[in-house]
């Protein structure tokens, strides 16, 4: 830094407005070419984030400094998705910066706020994993750690969906449109990725692989600054470019389409996230992004430890790599042939290496969501990686067999002519954890029951956590301002701080601003929900939200045949006093999954219904805003009085959404499932409100033979809301259009809706009683925030560095 003449601040927060204000105009000047008069919102909002990244880049030199210096082992967590949302007024209030840039903008006059709204979202991810993985980058940096996440920069993230007569409509999203200002391109960090050829002999004992194609991994870097600046981690992404930029030769003939095909076919790999893989072509492009990104980043990882270190025994002393779910799980057989054919190494001690280094998170039991490959196509696609997969599985069996237990159908890696990749991470890893309790312990009774037989030691709980920062700090000003003058900051570094409002949950004073807070952030909500939604909130509504992605043991269908018998009910009875409800849905279905999109459409007819319906109005409303995403749960988190977290039991892994919103003073209404275990221990069976079947008893449901006709006979609202979906009452223009559903909960129910509809009912009851009583709920509300602390990925973040790891934190 020196040699550049460039003066360190001392804390990257350390900065006045006037300064910040001279940086934003330098930037719109000289990075973007545009003067004050013709700047647009985006040109402002990009010079902001430069001079805020400004800020950044010196802690991030440091950062790397100290962990240099003092040697540290690193982190490495691989995903497939980071789900980031928006970046700048992360960054601004991670540095303290918000009075500054707000008075900078001010000065400009540009609102800082509608800058902040016009910075499109970082949708590189689908939901919970993605959304996860980004929180634990924040942490990571929050709590230094020495960490770095690898992903794909996506062209295109995760779809916009609108609404077309009610049905999901999918449109490319394209955060790239615009310049990304947060990131620095790092051409010299390149890696060429093969794909297909032949295996033939070679330096190690695995055979020599000549791939047919090669794409080259191009990493691009963004700063992940931690709480204050205090350290800065990197995101790195990689993006696919072709080895040559296009066929002159072709080009020269006049085949212009001809010449350009090589690059297009190279950048498919990194275009877009999830490609629909309902066909064969998408299968295998899905497996080569898998490939492609894992593979860069071992690359990327051994080539970091060689420069430092000479002997690669030590590889699990410095090097720890987190696998989110299994789709980098092919890095146990990409690191084995690289230490293999590229270093020389046998095999069982390559296998030992890898096995030291790498630790697999899981994060489903759905058995269609465990990911298998079929051993054809990895053949084709990586067939070297096939032979050492085999390999693999044949020192898994020996080593089974040694401990008295033969490896079966049930435990080996290869079956029914398919690769199972969960298999493949576990005996690769030297931890393997669970997102909740409930989960871990499934997952060592049930889908890894063999595995775990064999290897006791090896899966781990790790609760899932959120962040602070984003998830309270930076989404609820309001409820920010009152901790702070109640119980300081401190809680931001260190949620569980937040246990000091529990005798303030008994103060009527305090009770009543934490009241008008949540009030405030339904006023600040209810213009956009009136414009999204054509839905009138009125702050003393209580707010109903179920947000998340839609699957059908989500059970959004459960919420709105509750919905149905509540309209039915009100309408039927308009003289009783009834709790004025708004329920909110948001999520969005997998293009190619048809059940939860015809879900989708029944929600739409359905609040068309109830919201056109006189009888009802103030008392029901049901709004389902269109393209659910991260910046939307900021706005919608922060006013909800009501979390559903309704899943069958058994089935959601964890949950992340049920801790921000208890977070936030929302109270829940949930299965025993997931994390809801664990935020009912800590919040008090009093402060949440829990109903149906445990997983225990869904099991014993299933295996006694479970026959939903029967609930739906002995449940009349049940039955009327089925006959009305049945008969067409909310699509009297195609009467016909929700048999799929009718038929599927009449006859077979696999997500056991019926079985607990009566207790959903009568809970939900219970909260309109309970909302009543308004001190008493906002006692709860209190109690849930005050609570919650432990749910922080903070939290999480040590739990892996200490029992996962085995790697510092500096603070
Ligand atoms: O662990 C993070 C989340 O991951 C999922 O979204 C997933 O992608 N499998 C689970 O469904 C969630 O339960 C979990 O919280």
């Amino acid at each position: 830094m020196d040699e550049v003449g460039l003066t360190v601040p001392p804390d990257a927060g350390a900065v006045s407005a006037a300064e910040l204000r001279e940086r934003v105009g330098q930037h719109l000047v000289f990075s973007i070419g545009r003067g004050a008069t013709a700047a647009r919102l985006a040109d402002w909002r990009l010079a902001l984030s430069y001079a805020i990244r400004d800020r950044i880049v010196v802690p991030w030199f440091q950062t790397a400094e100290r962990i240099n210096a003092a040697d540290r082992k690193r982190v490495y967590y691989l995903s497939m998705e980071f789900l980031i949302g928006r970046l700048l007024d992360d960054a601004v209030a991670n540095l303290g910066l918000e009075s500054a840039a707000r008075e900078a903008m001010a000065g400009l006059g540009v609102d800082y706020d509608a800058l902040v709204r016009d910075e499109p979202d970082a949708a590189l991810g689908n939901g919970g994993l993605g959304r996860l993985a980004a929180c634990f980058l924040d942490s990571m940096s929050a709590v230094g750690v020495a960490g770095l996440g690898y992903g794909i920069r996506y062209d295109h993230g995760l779809f916009r969906q609108s609404f077309e007569a009610g049905w999901q409509a999918e449109e490319a999203e394209d955060w790239l449109a615009q310049p990304h200002p947060w990131e620095f391109e790092r051409p010299e960090a390149s890696f060429p990725i093969g794909f297909g050829g032949s295996v033939g002999p070679g330096a190690g004992d695995a055979g020599a692989w000549h791939p047919a194609e090669t794409v080259i991994a191009v990493a691009y870097d963004t700063p992940v600054p931690g709480w204050q600046g205090r350290w800065v981690n990197t995101l790195r992404l990689w993006s696919a470019k072709p080895t040559r930029e296009f066929e002159l030769q072709a080009f020269n003939r006049g085949d212009f389409l001809g010449a350009a095909t090589p690059a297009v076919l190279a950048e498919t790999i990194s275009r877009v996230l999830y490609p629909d893989d309902s066909t064969p072509q998408g299968r295998e492009l899905r497996l080569k992004q898998e490939y492609f990104f894992t593979a860069a980043s071992i690359r990327d990882i051994l080539q970091r430890f060689e420069r430092r270190h000479g002997d690669l025994a030590a590889l699990p002393d410095k090097v720890a790599i987190q696998l989110n779910d299994t789709h980098p799980a092919i890095a146990g057989p990409e690191l084995i042939r690289l230490l293999v054919d590229e270093r020389g190494l046998a095999f069982d001690a390559a296998f030992d290496i890898a096995r030291g280094c790498l630790h697999y998170t899981n994060h489903t039991l759905l058995p269609e969501a465990l990911e298998r490959w079929p051993a054809e196509l990895l053949g084709r696609v990586l067939p070297c990686h096939l032979e050492i997969v085999e390999r693999i599985d044949a020192r898994h069996a020996r080593e089974s067999a040694a401990a008295g237990r033969p490896s079966d159908d049930g435990t080996a890696i290869l079956g029914d002519g398919e690769v199972r990749m969960g298999t493949l991470a576990f005996v690769a890893a030297r931890r393997v954890n669970g997102v909740s309790a409930l989960h871990t312990r499934l997952m060592q009774e049930t889908v890894f029951g063999g595995l775990h037989a064999l290897h006791p030691e090896r899966i781990v709980n790790q609760t899932n956590g959120v962040t602070p920062r984003r998830w309270l700090h930076g989404c609820n000003p309001p409820l920010r301002a009152l901790l702070q003058e109640a119980i300081g900051d401190g809680w931001v570094a260190d949620l569980d701080r937040l246990e000091a409002l529990v005798p303030l949950a008994d103060d009527a004073a305090f009770r009543e601003r934490f009241a008008a807070a949540k009030r405030a952030n339904k006023v600040r909500l209810a213009p956009w929900l009136a414009e999204q939604a054509g839905i009138e909130l009125a702050p003393e509504t209580l707010l109903d939200v179920q947000i998340k992605r839609f699957h059908e043991y989500k059970r959004q269908l459960l919420n709105l045949l509750e919905t149905v018998a509540l309209w039915n009910a009100m309408r039927q009875a308009p003289e009783v006093d009834w709790t004025p409800r708004v329920k909110v849905f948001g999520g969005k279905a997998a293009p190619g999954y048809r059940m939860a999109k015809l879900i989708i459409k029944l929600i739409n007819d359905v609040a068309r219904t109830v919201n056109d319906d006189p009888a009802v109005r103030g008392r029901l409303q049901v709004a389902f805003p269109p393209n659910y995403n991260v910046s939307m749960a900021e706005r919608l988190i922060p006013a909800a009085d009501l979390s559903e977290q309704i899943s069958t039991a058994g089935l959601e892994a964890s949950g992340t959404g049920n801790m921000k919103l208890a977070l936030n003073g929302a109270l829940t209404v949930g299965t025993l499932d997931g994390a809801n275990v664990e935020i009912r221990d800590r919040v008090g069976e009093e402060n949440i409100f829990i109903f149906g079947l445990t997983a225990e008893e869904v099991a014993r449901r299933r295996a006694e033979g479970y026959a939903p006709a029967a609930c739906i006979a002995a449940s009349p609202r049940l039955a009327e809301a089925v006959e009305q979906i049945a008969s067409g009452r909310f699509s009297p223009d195609e009467p016909e259009r929700f048999r799929a559903i009718v038929e599927d909960l009449r006859g077979h129910d696999r997500f056991l809706v019926c079985a607990d509809f009566e207790a959903y009912w009568q809970r939900q009851r219970a909260i309109d009683a309970a909302w009543r009583d308004r001190a008493a709920w906002t006692r709860s509300a209190v109690l849930n925030v005050a609570r919650c602390g432990w749910f922080s990925s903070d939290r999480a973040i040590r739990g892996y560095a200490k029992e996962i790891w085995n790697a510092e934190t500096e603070f």
